[in-house]
């Protein structure tokens, strides 16, 4: 049995936790075996890395360390929880994964893709997602919703213009590979994003199913 990893991407605020429990609810309805996660972390030491990434503090973080930590939770969450799950034929429904190394890191902080790429091999092998679902909205539509919630982490107090990079990144790679991305407009009513991943669900049902 080999199951579907499904990954769910965007900037902040964008609504991937919310609607990845709405998917998974559909999912389940259909008696599909579901494993929702997230990146950094999914695992106690995968958990602990994202504390270091996402609490703010008064040393600066190189932008090669933050990196180097992404990957190295990755590797924790790949090794315990993601490759199981696969191999036990579940569908696993992830907030985040590689793409966003490319958007924030990439785009955000301006490393080059071809370094990520490198550590994309050495952590991953051959495995990608096999579905993104990209929660697009304007930059400033997610950042009022962070705020909204209350204090912002290390990575919500950059500038605009990082996040408008992050975005782009996104765009960019939903446009170069459609046959694994679907750009949902995240920017609508909750109710309005619900019927759009609706109208996903017979291709994912299909994709599971297959
Ligand atoms: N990161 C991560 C990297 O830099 N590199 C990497 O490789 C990886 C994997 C992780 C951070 O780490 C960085 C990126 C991130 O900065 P996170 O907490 O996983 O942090 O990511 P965030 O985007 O910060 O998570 P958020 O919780 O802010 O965003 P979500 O999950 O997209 O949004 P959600 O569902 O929590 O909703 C946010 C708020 O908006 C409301 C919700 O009720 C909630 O209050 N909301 C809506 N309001 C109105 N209309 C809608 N349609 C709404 N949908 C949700």
């Amino acid at each position: 049995m080999s199951g579907l990893f499904i990954t769910l991407e965007g900037p902040e605020g964008a609504g991937k936790s919310t609607n990845r429990e709405y998917l998974a609810e559909r999912l389940r309805e259909q008696g599909i075996d579901v494993l929702l996660t997230r990146e950094p972390g999914g695992t106690p030491l995968a958990e602990r890395i994202r504390e270091l990434l996402l609490t703010p503090s008064d040393e600066p973080m190189a932008a090669d360390t933050e990196l180097l930590l992404v990957f190295a939770a990755r590797a924790q969450h790949l090794a315990q929880v993601i490759h199981p799950a696969l191999a036990r034929g579940s569908v696993v429904l992830c907030d985040r994964f590689t793409d966003a190394t490319y958007a924030y890191q990439g785009g955000g902080r301006g490393l080059s893709e071809a370094r990520i790429a490198v550590l994309e091999e050495f952590v991953q092998a051959q495995l990608r997602p096999d579905l993104t679902l990209v929660f697009d909205l304007p930059v400033e539509v997610g950042l009022a919703r962070a705020i909204a919630r209350g204090r912002l982490d290390r990575f919500e107090q950059e500038a605009q213009t990082f996040f408008e990079s992050v975005r782009q990144t996104y765009l960019r790679r939903a446009s170069n590979e459609p046959a694994r991305y679907r750009i949902l407009d995240a920017a609508q009513t909750l109710t309005g994003v619900q019927a759009s991943i609706d109208q996903l669900l017979p291709d994912i049902l299909e994709r599971c199913r297959g």
